[in-house]
């Protein structure tokens, strides 16, 4: 049966209730809901996150760090439940006016510093510690590339596929058809590069590397949105060989438990505030 047709009205009005699990959380107003501080732990890095894609980059970056002895990179990585719209907090709002995670201040600056949207603290840290960029100036234009790349394209995978294939409370067919052919494409664009090349700019495991992984990675492993059968990742070999190597690595197995809010409490560090945190934790096999 073919849905009803939808013929919009002249002016679009907020029903606080469209359906569908963000409809208590996404609202088309910017600014605080109310009043409430962000707590401010001892290390010089303090991250407000939660463990979807866009966080675990920056918590895989932070362990990566950390595990090639970067100590500065201490951090304190606080759980904001987004479910439960803490990021309309003031304390929130006033680090990210996007109220959205992650959201980083760095306190060793002499006035604190606030970052907020993933590709720029990843940016931001990468820089700061001269650390996870192309050890030749050369290599930066192709590495920001990619990580621009992938900070413009994820929202089709998030936002357009992953929102109508798995959450809208309606199945679309026009929109699942739309954000599949793009989605398919954004695949095969990285599986046609990883086809030539062991990491996203050649030899040199960067921040691009790191930003690409939880979106498209977990897409290919089977973590997001069950969505693997459909979208025939088992295809895209190339791309799949790249996201097993890189959760080869200790930290990006760490980096993924950090603020994680689903599944088993083994695979989960719901707040990191030293590294005895991961005590008796695992990670998620694939
Ligand atoms: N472009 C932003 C996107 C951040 C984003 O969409 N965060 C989501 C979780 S992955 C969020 O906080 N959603 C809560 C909301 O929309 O209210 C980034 O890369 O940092």
């Amino acid at each position: 049966m073919k849905p009803k047709e939808y013929i919009p009205p002249k002016i679009w009005k907020w029903e606080t209730d469209h359906g569908g699990p963000f409809s208590k959380t996404n609202r088309p107003t910017a600014g605080s809901l109310f009043e409430a501080e962000l707590p401010i732990g001892k290390h010089p890095l303090q991250l407000y996150s939660k463990g979807t894609p866009n966080g675990i980059k920056v918590t895989v970056l932070l362990e990566e760090l950390l595990a090639a002895g970067h100590s500065d990179a201490e951090y304190d990585a606080w759980s904001i439940d987004i479910n439960n719209q803490e990021q309309f907090s003031s304390g929130f709002v006033d680090v990210n006016p996007n109220s959205k995670i992650p959201a980083l201040v760095d306190y060793t600056t002499s006035k604190p510093t606030r970052i907020f949207e993933s590709g720029a603290i990843l940016l931001y840290l990468a820089e700061k510690h001269n650390a996870f960029m192309p050890a030749d100036p050369s290599g930066r234009p192709e590495m920001l590339s990619w990580l621009m790349w992938q900070m413009g394209s994820a929202p089709y995978l998030g936002g357009g596929f992953g929102h109508f294939y798995n959450y809208a409370p309606v199945k679309i067919e026009y929109a699942i058809d739309r954000f599949t052919m793009e989605v398919k494409r954004q695949l095969d664009v990285l599986d046609k590069k990883f086809a030539r090349s062991e990491f996203i700019c050649g030899h040199e495991y960067t921040i691009a590397d790191i930003a690409i992984w939880p979106w498209y990675g977990g897409t290919v492993l089977g973590w997001q949105y069950g969505a693997k059968h459909f979208l025939e990742c088992e295809s895209y070999q190339n791309l799949t060989r790249w996201a097993k190597q890189l959760y080869e690595r200790e930290p990006v197995k760490r980096g993924r438990m950090v603020n994680r809010s689903r599944g088993p409490e083994k695979y989960t560090v719901h707040e990191r505030h030293s590294a005895n945190d991961f005590e008796g934790k695992t990670p998620e096999p694939i």
